[in-house]
C-alpha cells in the first residue's frame, strides 16, 4: 500500500504573537483561500462564545477580577470545553445543548476534525497561556500542566511585530494585557517557550516566525511560503498520526 488508500488526516496550523499583529486578519485570509486536500476550519481561543469564555471576557475587559491562577486555568479548561458538533463533524460553537452524544471534549473535537481530513487552524493556543501567565510571574512548570495532551499542532506560525507598531493599530489598549511592558514581557516569555517547543520530543511541530509588519497582502504572502510545504508534505507521503 502505497497510501493511496489510506486516509489522509487534516493539518493543524496555530497562528501565535502578540496582541495586534494581525493573527485574526491572517486567519481569516488562509482559512477563505484554503488550497489543501479536505476542507478547513478555523478556531480562536479564547473561544468568547462559550460558558468559560463568557467569563474570559469579562476578565480581559476588565469587568470582573480573578486570581491569576485561576483565570489561567479558565483559559485551559477553554481549550478543554464542551463543544457541540453535528454528525457531519462541523463544529456549531455552541455548547452543552442537546444531544449528549453530539458533545465532545473541545481537544476531541479538534482531534476528529483532523481525523476527518478537515485542517484546522487556530488563532492562538496554548502557548499564548503559558507566555501571558509566565509574564505575570507564576510559576512556568506549573503552567504548562493543564494544557498537556491536548492535540499538538503540525506547525506554529509566530506573528513577529515591533512593539510599537502593534501599539499604533486600531483599538490597541482596550484589553488588559495592551500595555507596553506587558506586552514586552510576554515577547520574552515566548522565546523561551519556542525554545522549549523546539527541544521538545517531536510531537509538537515546527515554530516558525514570520515577520508581521508591512501590508497584510505581504504578511499573507510570506504565510503562504512557509505554510505551502506542509500541504505538498500532507498530499504526498501524508502527515501521519496525530
Ligand atoms: N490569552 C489568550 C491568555 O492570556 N491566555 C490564553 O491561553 C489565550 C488563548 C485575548 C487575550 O487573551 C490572552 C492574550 C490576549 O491578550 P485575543 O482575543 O486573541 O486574546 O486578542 P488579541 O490577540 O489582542 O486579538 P486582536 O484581534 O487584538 O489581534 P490580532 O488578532 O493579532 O490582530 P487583528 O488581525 O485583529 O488586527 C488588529 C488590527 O490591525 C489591523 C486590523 O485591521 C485590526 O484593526 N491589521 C493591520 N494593519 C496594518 N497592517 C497589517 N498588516 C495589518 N494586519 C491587521
Ligand atoms: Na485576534
Amino acid at each position: 500500500d502505497q497510501g493511496g488508500s489510506k486516509r489522509r488526516r487534516g493539518a493543524f496550523i496555530v497562528f501565535e504573537g502578540l496582541d495586534r499583529c494581525g493573527k485574526t486578519t491572517q486567519v481569516q485570509r488562509l482559512t477563505e483561500g484554503w488550497t489543501g486536500a479536505g476542507g478547513v476550519k478555523g478556531r480562536r481561543f479564547p473561544d468568547r462564545t462559550t460558558p468559560l469564555g463568557t467569563t474570559i471576557n469579562a476578565y480581559l475587559t476588565s469587568q470582573q477580577e480573578m486570581d491569576d491562577h485561576a483565570i489561567h486555568l479558565l483559559f485551559s479548561a477553554n481549550r478543554w470545553e464542551l463543544q457541540r458538533v453535528d454528525n457531519g463533524g462541523k463544529v456549531d460553537d455552541s455548547t452543552g445543548m442537546g444531544d449528549p452524544s453530539r458533545i465532545l471534549r473541545g481537544a476531541e473535537a479538534i482531534e476528529r476534525d483532523l481525523t476527518n481530513g478537515i485542517s484546522v487552524i487556530a488563532d492562538r493556543y496554548a502557548f499564548s497561556g503559558i507566555a501571558f501567565s509566565a509574564a505575570k510571574g507564576l510559576n512556568r512548570s506549573w503552567l504548562a500542566a493543564p494544557d498537556a495532551n491536548l492535540p499538538a499542532p503540525d506547525l506554529i506560525i509566530f506573528l513577529h511585530l515591533p512593539g510599537e507598531a502593534a501599539a499604533a493599530r486600531a483599538d490597541f489598549g482596550g484589553e488588559r494585557y495592551e500595555t507596553v511592558d506587558i506586552q514586552t514581557r510576554v515577547r520574552d516569555e515566548f522565546a523561551n517557550v519556542r525554545e522549549k517547543v523546539q527541544g521538545y520530543d517531536g510531537r509538537s511541530g515546527e515554530w516558525v516566525d514570520v515577520d508581521a509588519q508591512g501590508s497584510i497582502e505581504e504578511v499573507e504572502e510570506r504565510i503562504k511560503r512557509v505554510v505551502d510545504p506542509l500541504l505538498k508534505r500532507m498530499e504526498g507521503e501524508g502527515l501521519g498520526e496525530i
